[in-house]
């Protein structure tokens, strides 16, 4: 499509906002500063550079299927990475496993410094892009109990906090680098698959290791640190340590903030409901945006129900750049570059359809207790031009309209990752 037709259309669709008292213009322009944290273990299902056969088993993560192409090395990965920041409109981050580090040969995990990231770091300069960084507390053999810093033995939560502490400090290399701060997230595995008998010693542990992680501080500027709950993985059914009270308490006490995955909690609790709870108290949110299915919590993201309600409450929040938005699922079924340019395109679709909304009418037909005009002016709301409004954004952002980025993608597939097998 052309951008002269797109800009008719485009056009046309702008009145037909503009009738209900909405704004394209304005909300194409806040639709800009959102800025999505694009996980690169999409890129090749969680295995990273380490080479040591480490077994993603043992961490309550799970990668099923085996479609052609994944990326086997980080200049392939970058590569991928290239190609689907060219079909997401937008200036975003890369979310970075420590896994993922150049190692030339084999590193212990402890042993991890920024020198091993400074080809990331490189890219990333040369694209404008920013990192964002996590620790690997899963997939090797000191976690394969499915115990890291709640351990039991002190010498298996002394290493895999030296790990956090190094990570920590490549996390706040890549934010004076970059100059923009980089999140460090940390999830852990930590958990028990059968009832447990002692709750308080695993949770007491995991308290103190935190501690210890946290006497190394650095500038807000450089490092922001963020701790992410779970409510059961796999083979931690009964009990998982880091639990939603537990960071959550321990986050606000000690100025840290919450990532909320969307896979994470009980299939009819709502994430959307919990940002304008937190935010009261807490500075900033880290959301990790994913989709639960059954008992899999990393589905690749689409615009459903929960999303849409998700990215309404965002685009209302006092401080919307206080919410930090990073994508996390992992399906090895289907082409990887699709599945990363799908969610993120699913995330700003949403932000787009929320910032669309008549949201003068429906708060007004609320505050009157009008219910029956609020809900009707949301279902209104829906036979609107959004596709247009979209496509228009996508192509001044120079990347491809809706109907168009897949065949993109195949072609990439055909001509690059098939050759990889
Ligand atoms: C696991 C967490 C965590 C991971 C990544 C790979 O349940 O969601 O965020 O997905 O660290
Ligand atoms: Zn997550």
């Amino acid at each position: 499509m052309e951008l002269s037709s797109a800009e008719k259309q485009y056009q046309e669709a702008k009145e037909k906002f503009f009738e209900i008292g909405v704004n394209t213009d304005e909300a194409l322009n806040r639709l800009k500063s959102f800025q999505l944290s694009i996980h690169c273990w999409q890129g090749d299902d969680v295995r990273g550079f380490e080479n040591t056969g480490g077994e993603l088993s043992g961490s309550g993560l799970q990668v099923t299927g085996n479609y052609p192409g994944r990326a086997r090395n980080a200049g392939e990965l970058r590569q991928d990475l290239e190609k689907a920041f060219s079909l997401i409109p937008g200036k975003h981050r890369v979310n970075l496993h420590s896994i993922y580090g150049e190692f030339n040969g084999q590193v212990e995990r402890t042993e991890y410094e920024p020198a091993h990231f400074r080809g990331w770091l490189e890219w990333a300069k040369a694209h404008d892009l920013k990192l964002d960084f996590n620790a690997t507390c899963f997939a090797h053999p000191k976690a394969a109990d499915g115990l890291t810093l709640s351990h039991p033995k002190k010498e298996i939560r002394k290493f895999w906090i030296e790990h956090v502490k190094s990570c920590r400090k490549i996390a706040a290399f890549f934010g004076r680098e970059l100059k923009s701060y980089s999140i460090h997230n940390l999830w852990i595995p930590d958990g028990l698959k059968d009832l447990p008998s002692d709750r308080w010693l695993y949770r007491g542990l995991l308290f103190d290791s935190l501690e210890e992680i946290f006497e190394v501080e650095f500038s807000q500027t450089q490092l922001k640190d963020s701790l992410e709950s779970k409510l059961f993985g796999i083979g931690s059914e009964a009990f998982v340590v880091g639990s939603h009270e537990f960071y959550l308490s321990y986050a606000i006490k000690k100025g840290k903030m919450v990532c909320l995955d969307l896979g994470h909690f009980h299939p009819t609790e709502s994430v959307a409901d919990k940002l304008s709870a937190i935010l009261q108290v807490s500075d900033e949110i880290l959301l990790h945006i994913s989709r639960g299915l059954r008992w899999d919590s990393d589905h690749v993201v689409i615009l459903n129900d929960e999303l849409e309600t998700l990215c309404e409450e965002i685009i209302n929040a006092l401080s919307p750049e206080k919410i930090h938005l990073a994508l996390d699922y992992f399906d090895a079924s289907m082409n990887r570059i699709g599945a990363w340019v799908l969610g993120a395109r699913a995330v700003l679709r949403g932000l787009l359809r929320a910032l669309l909304l008549p949201w003068k009418q429906i708060k007004e037909a609320e505050l009157e207790g009008d219910s029956l005009a609020k809900l009707t002016w949301r279902q209104l709301a829906k036979d609107l031009p959004f596709g247009p409004v979209w496509d228009y954004y996508c192509l001044s952002m120079n990347v491809p309209p809706e109907n168009l980025w897949l065949a993109e993608v195949k072609d990439y597939e055909k001509n690059v990752l098939s050759q990889r097998d």
